[in-house]
């Protein structure tokens, strides 16, 4: 996948200046298009899985969670509501009668500012008005172009039958929309486990003929232990990783997640768990050959992914995943990557459900990225060596598409 990079790039003086250089790594990184590995978005063809709009960004599950925080009104009250009202009553409650300060709501004033929208609005006429008048097709190229998006990877679920029946249909799919295995229902579920060990490598490599996924991913609990005696283990064994090596996929692992930890909350009641590091050490010594993509959910494991990402060339850290995707957080695990991995490793994916959000997530990220990466230089010039511009854009442009590019082109392999 190549990466449009239409960084500016001043001459090639060094930059010994601290407000030139800080200048010119906020320049690079707000300009520099980055692929986004992993979210939920669908292209305009998947119809209605393809989520956009106010009300759409309203109703995203980290706000629904911190309405219900501030709201006389119970879950069991909210859910019933029509998607129109639950937004307004979202608005009233984070916006009106509340400050948006967390990360979620102020990402949605980011959204209404991107579109010259009032941020300050009493109620959502205007701006569902605007949205509801946007052409879907140039929406996405608008959104896509403002965030610097130069393609996402979507989330797609074989087992799910409205997405089964869209992929059956023959559908063209925006080249920008790259597809990924997603694998939780054979993993983590018992749906598939009675059925035979060539049965489900056939499933899976006719699902991989079918959507061509860039890699397979999975999301697994704190308790996610390799190897393991139990059913998931053998899975991996017999039928995910033996899929990989055949045909060359990268394997993501996000790691830490407890879901339904109140299930009246619905698709916000998952809750995290500090996971254990080695599970994933183990799996990376034992298939050297299959590259992984791995996030953690608790704060508490950053440090030692860094830590087992420099054991592994097989293991790529991505992320600042869901509940870390806060600007203190991505800022601190940003730094300690720098630290540790240099750039060998991927800051960060919007995990957006709405299209929009890819304006917010992205701009919010980008933010943290550039302070951590001017610290990094200004340390660099400290200690004797200035950086030049064209320096910058090759390090970021790494950190933000090839990294994600050169996992998914090829698979390392022993004599790499
Ligand atoms: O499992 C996942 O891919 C998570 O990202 C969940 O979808 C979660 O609900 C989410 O959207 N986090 O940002
Ligand atoms: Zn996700």
């Amino acid at each position: 996948m190549i990466t449009p990079t239409e960084t500016p790039i001043k001459t090639a003086e060094l930059l010994i200046d601290t407000e030139e250089l800080k200048a010119q790594v906020e320049i690079v990184v707000n300009s520099t298009w980055v692929m986004d590995v992993h979210t939920h978005l669908f292209p305009a063809a998947f119809k209605g899985l393809c989520l956009f709009g106010l009300d759409e960004l309203l109703t995203y599950h980290y706000l629904t969670a911190e309405a219900f925080r501030s709201t006389k009104i119970s879950p069991q009250r909210f859910w019933p509501m029509s998607k129109t009202d639950q937004a307004d009553l979202v608005w009233k409650t984070l916006f009106v009668e509340s400050s948006p300060t967390s990360e979620a709501a102020r990402g949605v004033i980011s959204v209404l500012d991107a579109f010259g929208l009032d941020t300050r609005a009493p109620d959502l006429n205007e701006a569902r008005a605007f949205f509801n008048s946007r052409s879907l097709p140039e929406h996405v190229d608008h959104v896509l172009e403002i965030a610097r998006v130069s393609g996402v990877v979507m989330t797609n679920d074989p087992l799910d039958e409205a997405e089964r029946r869209i992929w059956n249909g023959n559908i063209s799919i925006d080249s920008r929309f790259k597809s990924s295995l997603r694998l939780d229902g054979l993993l983590n579920k018992s749906d598939l486990q009675t059925a035979s060990i060539p049965e489900l490598r056939g499933l899976l490599d006719g699902w991989i003929k079918q959507i061509s996924p860039v890699y397979m991913a999975v999301s697994l609990p704190p308790d996610f232990k390799f190897p393991a005696d139990d059913s998931r283990d053998r899975l991996l064994r017999e039928v995910v990783l033996p899929t990989a090596k055949e045909h060359h996929l990268p394997m993501t692992l996000m790691v830490g997640v407890r879901r339904g930890v109140n299930p009246v909350l619905r698709e916000a009641g998952d809750g995290l768990g500090k996971a254990d590091v080695s599970a994933i050490e183990r799996l990376c010594a034992e298939y050297p050959e299959v590259r992984f993509l791995v996030t953690f959910l608790s704060r508490e494991n950053q440090h030692e992914l860094c830590v087992a990402a420099r054991k592994f060339r097989n293991l790529m850290p991505f992320g600042c995943w869901w509940f870390l995707n806060n600007p203190s957080i991505v800022l601190e695990i940003t730094r300690e990557r720098l630290e540790l991995l240099g750039q060998s490793f991927i800051p960060q994916h919007s995990d957006a459900r709405v299209l929009e959000q890819l304006i917010y997530k992205w701009k919010h990220a980008r933010k943290q990225i550039a302070d951590a990466l001017y610290e990094s230089y200004e340390l660099v010039l400290n200690s004797g060596r200035a950086v030049a511009p064209e320096e910058i854009s090759r390090d970021v442009t790494r950190m933000f598409s090839e990294n994600f590019n050169e996992w998914v082109g090829t698979s390392v392999s022993e004599s790499d």
